[in-house]
């Protein structure tokens, strides 16, 4: 008897995960040593899987020290802050997810986050993949999602929400602890950095925000398909980075573990180059940008 394909969901929108939408992100470890090679993968894949790049324990440090912050009521009885499993319970009254008064808010704007995000072995990687000096753009964004999030990352390019300076830059996303499948990682749609503007369109038919032109879609499974693409997927672990150029297509899973999902995503563009100014400040989870 034939068994059953998983279903994972993404924006509560069911997506089978079998061999026709998903493969596996190729791991591009293997080329930290060869600096030529690494940019050549990057711009032949438009992404790259980098495994151990960051100290696990400091990973779990920030984990820790974000989820600290967070009203003790979202913990599961028993929970450490480094573990994070949700309890269910959505605080009463907490502002939106990054606004003021919102411990994200006040989170990326602390020396704890800045020495976190400033630590030279990102700029390095950057640096390495942009072939020259980089700067890192201000809006760091701290993102937490838990299986009761409403909704999870549409299928995007960065690209459409930056395109008023250089596409001289890439993003790092740095799962905030172990991230496997069913904690909502990040997917990205092989080989969509070379796709016409004009099949990138066409995804916006099915789009549960029809007035903002920036995301493509809600639902993965319509996305591959309308592409003839899969999802390249990866169990992330503490540590693990993935790094992307401003034109590949990327969404995220629902979260549908205990574990709550915690991530950062960096930018960083080549000096010199003129940066989308709405990117060079502090992130915040209303401004709109
Ligand atoms: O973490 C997410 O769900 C979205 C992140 C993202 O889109 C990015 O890093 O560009």
């Amino acid at each position: 008897m034939e068994r059953a394909a998983r279903v994972l969901s993404s924006n509560a929108v069911p997506v089978p995960f079998t061999g026709e939408l998903f493969r596996p992100l190729p791991d591009s470890t293997a080329l930290l040593g060869d600096p030529e090679a690494l940019r050549r993968r990057f711009r032949e894949h438009g992404v790259l899987l980098l495994r151990g790049v960051l100290d696990p324990a400091a990973v779990v440090a920030l984990r820790e020290a974000y989820l600290s912050t967070v009203p003790p009521e979202m913990l599961h009885a028993g929970s450490s802050p480094a573990e994070g499993r949700f309890s269910g319970k959505e605080p009463e009254g907490l502002p939106g997810h990054g606004v003021a008064g919102h411990p994200a808010h006040a989170f990326v704007r602390s020396p704890r986050f800045a020495e976190f995000v400033d630590q030279p072995a990102l700029s390095k990687l950057a640096e390495t993949l942009l072939d020259g000096p980089c700067v890192r753009l201000r809006r760091s964004i701290l993102r937490h999602f838990h299986r009761g999030s409403p909704r999870a990352s549409r299928a995007h390019t960065d690209y459409a929400y930056m395109d008023r300076g250089t596409e001289n830059l890439l993003t790092v996303w740095i799962p905030v602890g172990d991230c496997p499948l069913d904690n909502g990682p990040l997917v990205y749609l092989e080989d969509s950095h070379t796709a016409a503007p004009e099949q990138l369109d066409r995804l916006r038919e099915r789009l549960d925000r029809p007035g903002d032109r920036r995301p493509l879609s809600h639902d993965l499974e319509w996305t591959a398909r309308g592409l003839g693409r899969r999802w390249l997927w990866a169990d992330y672990r503490a540590g693990d980075v993935a790094v992307h150029g401003p034109h590949i297509v990327h969404a995220s899973l629902d979260t549908s573990s205990e574990r709550m999902r915690v991530s950062v995503d960096i930018r960083f563009a080549r000096s010199g180059e003129t940066v989308d100014a709405r990117w060079t400040k502090e992130w915040a989870g209303d401004d709109g940008a």
